[in-house]
């Protein structure tokens, strides 16, 4: 499946510690479009669409959050528990975001700015779509 986790590296100290992200470095791609998800309850499930072209970093900076991924064939969980973990999503990725922590902080690097037209919100749509493209 077309998705990856990559070690940030961190960079510590007596003070505490820092990660950058640069691009064409630590991502693959020129960062458009910066966001961040918070506040999101336990029990909420948010995501369930997939993307023609956007290709995205994610990182939990703050607690925690689990990532279904499915690219039309197979399925996965990714559990994002660490600033230091970040999660790249490249296009036509089924996603799903849930067991949100309480103090969770998503953080989302993207390759693109917002636009609704690169959305695919139907789970029948994104079949036919991941599959022509396959
Ligand atoms: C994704 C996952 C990981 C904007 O106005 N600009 C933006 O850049 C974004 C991302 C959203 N919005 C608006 C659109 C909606 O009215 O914010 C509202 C919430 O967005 P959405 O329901 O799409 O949020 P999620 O958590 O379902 O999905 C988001 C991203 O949209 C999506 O690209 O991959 O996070």
């Amino acid at each position: 499946m077309d998705y990856c986790i990559t070690n940030l590296t961190e960079h510590g100290d007596s003070r505490g510690m820092l990660i950058s992200i640069e691009e064409g470095i630590d991502v693959p791609f020129d960062i458009k479009r910066i966001y961040y998800i918070y506040g999101t309850e336990p029990d909420v499930r948010r995501g369930f669409h997939s993307h023609k072209n956007l290709i995205q970093l994610l990182v939990c900076v703050s607690g925690s959050c689990k990532i279904h991924l499915d690219d039309g064939y197979e399925t996965s969980e990714v559990f994002l528990d660490s600033p230091k973990k970040g999660l790249l999503i490249k296009n036509f990725i089924w996603r799903e975001m849930y067991d949100f922590s309480k103090d969770a902080v998503l953080l989302v690097l993207a390759s693109e700015k917002y636009d609704e037209s690169d959305y695919i919100r139907d789970y029948n749509d994104f079949l036919k779509f991941a599959r022509r493209e396959k």
